[in-house]
């Protein structure tokens, strides 16, 4: 560690950071007569803090709160929520390195990823802060002489917001930022995996809204999903429950949030493809292709786990990744070192399925080209990059399921058409990419009939991850449909009223009907 990141966060003085010996076991534990939950770093195995857990009755405090605030908060004008939102962006600036640096020591992303990551959030702040003088309505022409017809947004209520650990801070970001200039107050359960980043998180956003006058906007609940998680998604006091995470996780909350009428915004799995077309720019591909698979260790939604690439161009492609995997697999090692360009899986649990993958893909007929081991030998969770051909025969059904684990799998196609249905023949719909010099072959992918990708996000000669935070995010099909961050994603978060002012003085229906 290159300097005492805890201390330089003030996490070591707030009253839920608990210390225990790096030898403690990771996970929920019952340390000096609090339960707690144990954070360790994936790099080494050893913890690193602890973080006292709540339970029902907090999380039942904290929605009380979270009404009163969502209360006062709404009647503040969006322009000077916007204000607390600047503030509050300007904080994640100044903090930028050390966040970033805890990020890459608890979730186990490269320093450059973690950094990027925090940007990521300062970016929405400042998209933010624009929109706090937007949220704009429409105003239609009435039938009616007389009589003005608009719609205004309003805001919504408490948001819950559900995280996952592999955007320990830039997810909670999308959804707090926004729902913040919307006029909503946030109740944020982060991953049980990362409680130290959400911890320090959490502190920045509190700290300067509790400066400007307005405490409690932004609360955390650290829990349990049994204790926590089930009575937040079930409780009628949040409109709306925001989810990142897998399909099942999402699945569980749509269903539930559904049965009580409250709207859920779903931003689940993703099993992205790159299609490389015959007259691709390879020098193009073959970044945007290795970043996109072993970038965040492949544990990004939005990850490339499939290349469908023309048979052309399949065999000098492959060879240039395995040239490249091979350079990749000298530099997997500590986060934070310089140099590094692969960290850690986050726990021994995904180490488990990326072997299990590995060795399902060859039961299934695929042939490890290149990784496919786990490096036990280092004290983390560390696993080799993997790049995977399929049967001639393109079937090879663990490719259709996300291991959130850097594996790449091969695929050879005959046409655009063929790759394209190969791309949307999976069940999730985040994100895909194509590269090709054609502009007939890239329209086919983004034909504006739907006939080309299936996915909520496509890109040509452009990798699938590291969105930009200014488009809408999110996908279709299993990813839960759901947009967060940039265009209008805002709506979620607000609540849409229709208003007809009648200024004629005379009373008059719609449609004609005469009533006299
Ligand atoms: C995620 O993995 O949940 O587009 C989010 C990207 C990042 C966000 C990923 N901006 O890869």
């Amino acid at each position: 560690m290159p300097r005492d990141l805890l201390e330089d966060l003030g996490l070591k003085r707030d009253p839920r950071f608990v210390e225990v010996a790096t030898d403690t076991p990771a996970g929920v534990r019952e340390i000096g007569g609090r339960r707690v939950i144990v954070s360790e770093n994936p790099a080494s195995g050893r913890a690193i803090g602890a973080v006292t857990l709540d339970d029902a009755a907090a999380l039942e405090r904290e929605t009380v709160g979270a009404v009163e605030s969502f209360k006062l908060w709404r009647e503040v004008p969006a322009p000077e929520r916007g204000q607390v939102v600047r503030a509050i962006g300007e904080e994640f600036r100044r903090f930028k390195e050390p966040l970033g640096e805890l990020v890459s020591l608890e979730m186990g992303k490269i320093r450059a990823e973690g950094l990027g990551e925090v940007q990521e959030t300062v970016d929405i702040a400042d998209f933010a802060v624009g929109l706090s003088r937007q949220l704009p309505g429409q105003v239609f022409p009435s039938e009616r002489r007389g009589h003005r017809l608009m719609e205004q947004w309003l805001p919504l209520g408490p948001v819950g917001v559900i995280t996952a650990f592999n955007f320990p801070n830039a997810v909670w970001g999308w959804n707090a930022m926004l729902a913040a200039v919307c006029g909503d107050s946030v109740v944020w359960k982060p991953s049980l995996l990362t409680p130290l980043i959400s911890l320090a998180t959490h502190r920045i956003a509190e700290r300067v809204a509790e400066a400007m006058g307005h405490k409690g906007i932004f609360r955390l609940v650290i829990g349990t999903d049994d204790e926590v998680g089930e009575r937040l998604i079930s409780d009628r006091r949040y409109p709306l429950i925001s989810a990142t995470g897998s399909c099942r996780m999402g699945q569980r909350v749509g269903q539930v949030v559904a049965g009580r009428l409250g709207r859920s915004l779903l931003e689940l799995g993703g099993n992205n493809a790159v299609i490389v077309h015959a007259d691709a720019d390879l020098n193009l591909a073959v970044p945007s292709i290795v970043f996109g698979s072993v970038g965040t260790a492949g544990q990004r939604c939005t990850t490339t786990r499939r290349l469908i690439a023309h048979e052309s161009v399949v065999d000098g492609l492959v060879d240039r990744l395995v040239a490249a995997y091979g350079q990749v697999l000298n530099r997997i090692g500590d986060p934070l070192k310089e140099g590094t360009l692969v960290g850690p899986l986050i726990d021994d649990r995904a180490v488990k399925a990326f072997d299990r993958a590995v060795r399902t893909a060859r039961e299934q007929g695929g042939k490890v080209l290149i990784g496919g081991g786990v490096m036990g030998d280092r004290g983390g969770h560390f696993v080799q990059p993997t790049i995977v051909r399929v049967p001639a025969n393109n079937r090879l059904d663990i490719a259709s399921e996300e291991t959130f684990a850097p594996i790449l799998y091969v695929f050879a196609c005959k046409s655009i058409d063929e790759a394209i249905s190969l791309q949307n023949s999976v069940d999730q719909g985040l994100s895909s990419a194509i590269f090709t010099e054609s502009i007939r072959v890239s329209e086919r992918f983004l034909s504006p009939s739907g006939s080309g990708s299936d996915c909520g996000i496509a890109n040509v000669n452009a990798g699938t991850s590291g969105a930009e935070i200014g488009g809408a995010f999110g996908g279709e099909k299993d990813t839960g449909g759901g947009r967060e961050s940039g265009s209008d994603s805002w709506k979620a978060y607000m609540r849409r009223q229709t208003c007809t002012v009648n200024f004629a003085g005379r009373f008059e229906l719609a449609q004609g009907i005469r009533f006299e």
